[in-house]
């Protein structure tokens, strides 16, 4: 291999990892069986939050109160909610129809 293919396969393989990184600002809560999994998680400033609902058939909400949130937005089975947290903090949140009957609720801790 000359010293340029090796160049362009090294840049390749440092813009692919890059991008591997990328992804992983993007967290997975699942949402199943009246509960967010996992319930509390602690991420970087500048991450996206991901709640996925894995019900067979029930919708929930994503609502933080203390982040001003008013509207419940219920989302359904297979479809998801995102949020990205820009300030470090720690943030509860409940899924309003479910608080009272299941005590539905997670928090985020956001770390610099
Ligand atoms: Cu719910």
């Amino acid at each position: 291999m000359n010293m340029i293919k090796f160049l362009a396969t090294t840049t390749l393989i440092f813009l692919f990892a890059s991008g591997t990184v990328l992804a992983e600002e993007t967290v997975t809560v699942v949402v199943k069986d009246y509960k967010f999994d996992p319930e509390e998680i602690t991420v970087k400033v500048g991450t996206t939050i991901r709640w996925e609902n894995q019900e067979e058939g029930q919708y929930h909400s994503i609502l933080f109160p203390a982040m001003d949130d008013k509207k419940v937005d219920y989302f359904f089975p297979g479809d998801s909610r995102e949020r990205t947290f820009d300030k470090p903090g720690t943030y509860p949140y409940i899924c309003e129809p479910h608080i009272e009957s299941h005590n539905m609720k997670g928090v985020v801790h956001v770390v610099e």
